[in-house]
């Protein structure tokens, strides 16, 4: 029988302030964060401290773990299971010696040359996600004749690229990267060839919380906050579909729509 999928809470760490009190303030908001996504129904806290938007300015390693070490620290210390959105190995270096449970690749260690060796030598799990380079705002790499086949294929290069570097199978999780070098459209085609992935083998995760190709179904004054509920229905409808996880924004929704749908099979 198809398994609850995890619930992955996002946690984002970009302080406002770079001051000593600032940065401090905004730990402790992220820590009462992290808290409060596990108080939801998270089972995972995914801490990221750098911005993967379209046109995002990077963030050097060095800021990145300033932002995101110690609320990995706080949350591990207090038993919470930990996952680090990063594309540099520096950063997923430090989170992996602070015990972190994951490490989650947007790139799939496509970004940082690094990232491989650093994951192997580590045990932590690996998500790694469908890319195809740095986002640019016009999209240049979001070309498909078969969406759902092309992600498949280079998900599965990527996961023989990951054997090759010594990363057990038993610790990837696969990620077809909703938005990442896709339109709306070829975000929709991914998930109805889900199966194309699931074929591969591997525990996948779904990231479509709140992302536009959700809020282009919403009337047009809608806030992102109103994408909360498309996230949830969506949640419930690829629980049916086999997934491993979800990473979403407000954890309560989904877990509600994983509720509806477990008692559904009961
Ligand atoms: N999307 C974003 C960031 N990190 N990680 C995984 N594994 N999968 C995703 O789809 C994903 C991610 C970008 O979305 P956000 O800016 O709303 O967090």
């Amino acid at each position: 029988m198809t398994a609850r999928p995890l619930v992955m809470g996002v946690l984002n760490v970009t302080p406002d302030s770079f001051s000593d009190g600032g940065r401090y303030l905004a730990h402790a908001a992220a820590i009462a964060r992290g808290r409060e996504l596990v108080a939801a129904g998270a089972q995972i806290v995914d801490v990221g401290g750098e911005s993967t938007r379209p046109g995002a300015v990077r963030v050097g390693s060095e800021e990145e773990i300033a932002r995101v070490l110690p609320v990995l620290e706080a949350l591990h210390a207090e038993g919470i299971t930990t996952s680090l959105d990063t594309m540099n190995a520096a950063t997923a270096r430090a989170a992996l010696a602070a015990g972190v449970d994951y490490i989650n690749d947007v790139s799939s260690g496509g970004a940082d040359p690094e990232m491989l060796r650093v994951v192997a030598a580590g045990d932590a799990g690996f998500i790694a996600g469908h890319w195809r380079g740095f986002l640019d705002p016009a999209d240049s790499h979001a070309h498909y004749a078969d969406p759902a086949a092309e992600v498949a294929a280079e998900l599965a290069a990527t996961a023989g690229r990951l054997a090759a570097a010594g990363i057990n199978r038993e610790r990837v999780i696969l990620d077809p990267g909703l938005g990442f070098s896709k339109t709306g459209e070829h975000n929709w085609a991914v998930l109805r060839g889900l199966d194309e992935l699931s074929r591969l083998g591997y525990p996948l995760l779904i990231g479509a919380s709140r992302k536009r190709f959700l809020g282009e179904l919403l009337p047009a004054q809608a806030t992102v906050h109103d994408r909360d509920l498309p996230t949830a229905v969506l949640s419930a409808l690829l629980a049916d579909r086999g997934i491993w996880g979800v990473r979403v924004h407000e954890p309560a929704a989904t877990a509600a729509a994983l509720d509806v749908w477990e008692h559904l099979r009961r």
